[in-house]
């Protein structure tokens, strides 16, 4: 049996902050034609795919900031992708900034199937980057400023399949997708802004890629399911962002993958019925799983070393020397 979703990964290149919204969406709605025609079922664009990626600015008062965020999704910006993505017959993941009516900002994903109707969304969990202003960096990386953080990782039904979403920095923990593949995600989409420069230490630019890849593979093929990658890339406001957007499959194999770091979508025929290749053998949760060993991951949050451990360490010529 198979149950093939054709998905596109929509990655874009720069937004810069001069750039409307009005101009992104057209770029958007590019893609979307793009997908279309190649077939896609669902095509996936990254996170914070409307506006240039503002976190990397401080500002005194953070409401200066709230004319990234949409206060209605779609808007009167956004609704010519909903209406073009319906009249072509495709869904779509869209990734942007969330002002609530009750002053709340998040960095959200949202899935809309092919008629148009938001099926999920997502509110990011995992914020990095730090929440005051660090002059020392050559840009800021400010999330914990600008975001309220999500409250959990959510499954939707979708293109006849279980649909997971998270957000950049969520594909390197992997508590994201166990949570998700708990929950059956046999797709999961999770757009990004990577910096290439990691000013905490730049030894990791050069591994920025690997780094990418090893989280996203490893997330799909631990827990059988599709994992869609999708980046804004390049030269951002003078700040170089990473492209390899790709399709992983439930081996971890990589499915299609991009080579530029501009607008350029790749597509996959994604079979959702492989994932059971993994999750009913290797990784059959129910059967191998021991959550009764996995304690510390939900009850404690920094590392304890145990105190016999630290004791040992601290004994000159003891067990730990
Ligand atoms: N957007 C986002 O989450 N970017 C982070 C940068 C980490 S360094 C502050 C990422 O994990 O790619």
């Amino acid at each position: 049996m198979s149950r093939i979703v054709t998905v596109g990964a929509a990655q874009t290149g720069p937004i810069q902050r001069r750039d409307t919204r009005a101009e992104v969406v057209e770029r958007l709605i590019a893609l979307l034609r793009q997908g279309a025609g190649a077939g896609c079922d669902l095509v996936v664009f990254p996170e914070l795919a409307l506006t240039t990626f503002f976190p990397r600015w401080w500002v005194d008062d953070r409401a200066e900031f709230d004319h990234f965020f949409e206060t209605e999704m779609p808007g009167p910006d956004t609704q010519p992708l909903f209406d073009e993505a319906a009249r072509l017959g495709i869904g779509f993941h869209l990734g942007y900034a969330e002002l609530t009516p009750e002053g709340q900002h998040f960095n959200t994903a949202i899935v809309v199937d092919r008629h148009g109707t938001t099926i999920g969304k997502y509110r990011k969990v995992h914020l990095p980057g730090h929440h005051d202003h660090q002059p020392w960096r050559e840009f800021q990386h400010l999330e914990r400023y600008y975001f309220d953080p999500g409250e959990g990782f959510g499954v939707f039904a979708g293109f006849g399949g279980v649909l997971g979403l998270a957000i950049c920095n969520d594909r390197r923990w992997s508590e994201t997708y166990r949570v998700l593949g708990l929950q059956g995600c046999e797709l999961a989409m999770i757009g990004y802004n990577t910096p290439i420069h990691y000013a905490p230490d730049p030894s990791q630019d050069v591994l920025q890629g690997f780094h990418n890849r090893l989280c996203l593979q490893s997330g799909a093929y631990q827990n059988g399911m599709w994992v869609v990658g999708v980046a804004k890339a390049g030269d951002e406001e003078g700040c170089d962002l990473l492209g390899e957007s790709a399709i992983f499959a439930p081996s971890g194999e990589v499915a299609a993958a991009c080579s530029t770091v501009g607008d350029e979508l790749v597509v996959a025929e994604c079979d959702l019925d492989l994932c059971a290749d993994y999750k009913d053998t290797l990784f059959d949760f129910g059967y191998y799983r021991r959550p009764e060993a996995y304690g510390p991951i939900t009850d404690q949050k920094g590392v304890i070393v145990p105190p016999e451990v630290a004791a040992a360490l601290e004994d000159p010529g003891g067990e730990g020397t």
